[in-house]
């Protein structure tokens, strides 16, 4: 542990680390070609492959709170640094041509869910992150094809990391794992079916959120984790946080649903009551909800202590996902 590191609140800790993320994605989504006569169709604004990447590059640097990437960059630090907080001169440092390219390829893929989630087939919506949904903004299949695209652009960029290929595997397992049908796909096709039919238990509830939405939080972190190269211990306290606080995002974000309003929120606010959906405030009332959230993000950072994982920002990010406004 290293005690003479410099403080850094949570809100500059989250900024500069999205501003990271932004300005990677950004430079990583730039249009480019290889071949000639797809070069010559760029030219034209217009043309077919620029509606396509303008669709891609419309849906993911827009404004998400970029909580993924953000907790795969701080559990990257937790472990490399092993330290309490991090500092300038500590942070500079490290090797993020190691974990970069993967925290910003996850944040494409978790762009890509919101796009194809968005669509009329799935939950039909019409504003996400304060701006039209892609198929509002372009069209039906340009939404469903800068999806598909996001989706392969993330995995090349994960693969884009200086990580040993062994390790490069290890994240990549990790992530098919966490988007696939053992995790979001599946979560999303549960959710649809809860939806249509019947009102569900706090299990099954608990069960389609760790799919949907859990699955890929704690992949974002036990991954920072790979990266770092941390122990099978670390590696499973890791993993025990990202699960607590998993559910207790969805949580968070079934209350703010209710609470808040379409303007702070950037997506349509009140939509679980309006589809008639299983919530956690639902089953559990408001009070309970809040204090189940604040009971699971105690117990992550429990999960970390116990294995001496003692890193500030993992705790404040903790925190943050129960207190956020949006
Ligand atoms: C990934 C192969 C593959 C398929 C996707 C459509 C689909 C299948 C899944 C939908 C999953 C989904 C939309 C889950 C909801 C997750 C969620 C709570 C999103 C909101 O996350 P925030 O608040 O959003 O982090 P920002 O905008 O801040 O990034």
């Amino acid at each position: 542990m290293n005690t003479s590191v410099k403080e850094i609140s949570i809100q500059e800790f989250i900024k500069s680390k999205k501003q990271v993320l932004d300005n990677y994605l950004d430079q990583a989504l730039l249009y480019s070609f290889d071949n000639e006569k797809y070069k010559e169709n760029m030219q034209n604004d217009s043309g077919s492959a620029s509606k396509l990447w303008a669709a891609m590059r419309y849906s993911s640097l827009n404004g998400g709170k970029r909580i993924r990437g953000i907790l795969c960059l701080a559990a990257f630090e937790a472990i490399s640094l092993n330290s309490p907080m991090p500092a300038d001169d500590n942070s500079t440092n490290l090797d993020l041509n190691k974990v970069l390219p993967i925290a910003a390829g996850i944040e494409a893929i978790h762009a890509m869910s919101l796009i194809h989630d968005d669509l009329p087939c799935m939950d039909n919506d019409s504003l996400r992150r304060g701006k039209p949904t892609c198929h509002i903004a372009y069209d039906e299949a340009t939404a469903l094809l800068a999806g598909d695209a996001l989706l392969v652009e993330g995995i090349a960029l994960c693969l884009k990391t200086d990580l040993n290929p062994a390790s490069k595997i290890r994240v990549i397992e990790e992530l098919t794992a966490s988007i696939g049908a053992r995790g979001m796909t599946g979560g999303q096709m549960i959710d649809l079916e809860q939806t249509a039919n019947e009102e569900a238990s706090l299990e099954e509830l608990e069960i389609m959120h760790s799919m949907k939405t859990g699955a890929l939080l704690k992949a974002s972190v036990v991954i920072g984790g790979i990266a770092a190269e941390a122990n099978n211990e670390q590696i499973e306290a890791l993993s025990e946080y990202a699960v607590k606080i998993g559910l207790a995002f969805q949580i968070a974000d079934d209350i703010l649903d209710q609470e808040s309003n379409s303007e702070l929120l950037g997506k349509t606010a009140c939509k679980d009551l309006a589809q008639n959906k299983t919530t956690y405030p639902k089953l559990l009332g408001l009070t309970e909800s809040k204090a189940k959230a604040k009971e699971l993000v105690q117990e992550a950072k429990t999960a970390l202590l116990k294995s001496n994982i003692n890193f500030q920002p993992l705790f404040s990010l903790a925190d943050y996902i129960v207190e956020r406004q949006y």
